[in-house]
């Protein structure tokens, strides 16, 4: 598991060339199609959750705890450490499998248990706990009721600025939505106000100081697609 630090900006043309000036360095062109699931009620992203499947790999997102969020002195987050997510990124798919389960659990309180228990796995060796079949996917999702709701392709441009550790992301959603993405990359327990300093540093080499927050791709596209679930989200403040 890793904790995403990540802060979004508006780019536009001259960006590359902003990036090469500040030192950072190009480090290739790549697209993805990302899906993206959740119950018909909406039940996870509303606890701010988002399952994606990205070139066949299940990928979950789900929010630091408060623990994990930094202050300054006087206890309110600082304006800079604001513009930032931070969230934790789970690969392996037992252990989405167990988070979802038990998210879906506590709501719906009637979800099956849709994954093997520990003792199950070490009972079929590891070789069984590396391979997930489509068959055993599919029987998941329906099991969860999982169902996807939004979906689209994303041509990425991203840059590294090697001293600071911090990666720089331009994306170019396929609804004609570009924008930007500053972010680190820690193991679970990673210094988070570190990042956030690196964050900061870069954003103002970039000429970003005192940006408002930016809006994600998904932002733009469920105001679009899903008006009325965009709608709860704000309400819920998970957007
Ligand atoms: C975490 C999240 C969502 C999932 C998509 O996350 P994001 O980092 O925006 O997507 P992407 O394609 O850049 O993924 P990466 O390749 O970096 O892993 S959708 C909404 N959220 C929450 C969220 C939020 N509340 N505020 C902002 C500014 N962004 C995301």
């Amino acid at each position: 598991m890793s904790v995403e630090v990540e802060r979004k900006f508006v780019c536009n043309a001259d960006t590359p060339q902003t990036l090469e000036e500040i030192g950072a360095v190009c480090i290739g062109q790549r697209q993805f199609h990302d899906q993206y699931f959740d119950t018909p009620d909406f039940d996870l992203t509303l606890q701010d959750m988002w399952l994606r499947r990205r070139k066949g790999c299940w990928e979950l997102k789900c929010p630091m705890t408060a623990a994990g969020k930094t202050k300054e002195t006087h206890g309110e987050e600082s304006k800079e450490a604001a513009l930032c997510t931070r969230y934790k990124e789970i690969t392996d798919l037992t252990e989405i499998q167990m988070r979802v389960t038990e998210v879906l659990k506590d709501i719906c309180g009637h979800v099956e248990v849709a994954y093997q228990s520990a003792e199950q796995r070490t009972e079929d060796g590891p070789e069984k706990d590396k391979k997930v079949s489509p068959q055993d996917e599919d029987l998941w999702q329906t099991k969860m009721n999982l169902g996807c709701f939004a979906e689209y392709t994303t041509v990425r441009r991203s840059f590294v600025l090697e001293k600071e550790g911090v990666q720089i992301d331009l994306d170019h959603a396929d609804f004609d939505y570009h924008v930007g993405e500053i972010e680190v990359l820690l193991p679970q327990g990673g210094d988070v106000q570190s990042a956030l300093e690196k964050i900061e540093r870069t954003a103002r080499k970039l000429g970003l100081a005192g940006q408002q927050r930016v809006e994600g791709k998904m932002h733009v596209y469920l105001k679009k697609n899903h008006p009325e679930h965009y709608a709860n989200l704000l309400r819920a403040h998970v957007l």
